[in-house]
């Protein structure tokens, strides 16, 4: 095994692939053409940065890739499933994701809205084959992941975000927003590790949860700076798309110096939250680090 994270990367990039596909139905089996949309929305080029997290948080607590499998997928298709939405005309209104069209251009509006319906729960199904732990950490990932993307989650997070595009907002305001939308499914990628280290002490348990509160809304902040700076071919989305919106995101309100500023901050944050885990805690490391740096 490589001994840098960087260098495992792609191995864990390909196992989630792999895992993806074989519970994914074929796009052969009927009704092919949702199978189709279902796969495209998935293997259209995602960077995979939730099952990366999921298998560096496993490194860091000692669990076994094997038992990281289900959540890794699990999350990964809820991710999938919200990036078709995000893109529906009744949302952003995206023609392009991941450099590619988007689902509902591809296709058609409402084989997008069926492929996102059929992609949630897929994952709620992954979750409840979790082998070979206790059905109390079972149900704890599905309540934890359930949690993630409902009202008090990603679907709270994007009706704020919805509410409060033209309108300003208090950085506690936006901040809220961002924890909800982005970071709820990052914070849970990283607590599906402590969920099945069952004998994982409290400290920890705490600092990984600040952790991932910490890197989710980072990455969200980057995200929005990425928007601004990003080239279109390597964000794969045109640039300016959130202000074309008139979103309110944080360089919108309170610009590009303060935003990259509270980006960094936050990784401070997270990389203090990591101390007490030593050598063990270099997986999260690197990608807090890549999750601020990236397109840099
Ligand atoms: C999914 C429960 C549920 C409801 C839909 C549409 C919606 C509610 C929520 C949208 C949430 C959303 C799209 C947040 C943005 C998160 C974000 C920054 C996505 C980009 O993630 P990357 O960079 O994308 O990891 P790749 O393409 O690499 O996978």
């Amino acid at each position: 095994m490589p001994h840098q994270f960087k260098d495992r990367i792609a191995d864990y990039q390909r196992r989630v692939d792999e895992r993806l596909d074989e519970v994914l139905p074929p796009a052969s089996l009927a009704p092919e053409r949702l199978h189709d949309a279902i796969r495209y929305a998935v293997f259209n080029g995602g960077k995979r940065v939730r099952p990366l997290l999921v298998y560096a948080a496993g490194e860091c607590l000692g669990v076994a890739p094997d038992l990281l499998d289900a959540p890794a997928v699990a999350i990964e298709l809820i991710h999938a499933f919200s990036l078709v939405h995000d893109d529906l005309p009744a949302m952003d209104d995206d023609d392009l994701r991941r450099g590619k069209p988007t689902v509902h251009i591809r296709y058609d509006e409402a084989t997008a809205i069926l492929a996102a319906d059929a992609l949630q729960p897929l994952a709620f199904s992954v979750l409840a084959r979790v082998q070979r732990t206790s059905p109390a950490a079972r149900n704890s990932l599905v309540r934890l992941v359930a949690d993630a993307c409902g009202s008090v989650g990603m679907t709270g997070g994007q009706s704020i975000d919805l509410a409060a595009e033209g309108r300003t907002l208090t950085v506690a305001e936006l901040e809220h927003m961002y924890a909800l939308k982005t970071g709820a499914l990052i914070h849970a990628a990283i607590v599906c590790a402590c969920l099945l280290r069952e004998d994982l002490d409290t400290a920890s348990a705490s600092a990984l949860d600040a952790f991932g509160r910490n890197i989710g809304i980072a990455f969200q902040i980057k995200d929005d700076i990425l928007d601004i700076e990003g080239e279109t071919h390597i964000i794969g989305k045109p640039s300016g798309s959130d202000a074309k919106l008139g979103k309110a995101t944080y360089p919108a309100l309170f610009g590009i110096d303060a935003s990259r500023a509270r980006c960094d901050a936050l990784l401070h944050s997270a990389m203090a939250n990591l101390e007490p885990f030593g050598d063990a805690s270099a997986p999260l490391e690197w990608l807090a680090r890549y999750i601020v740096e990236r397109g840099e």
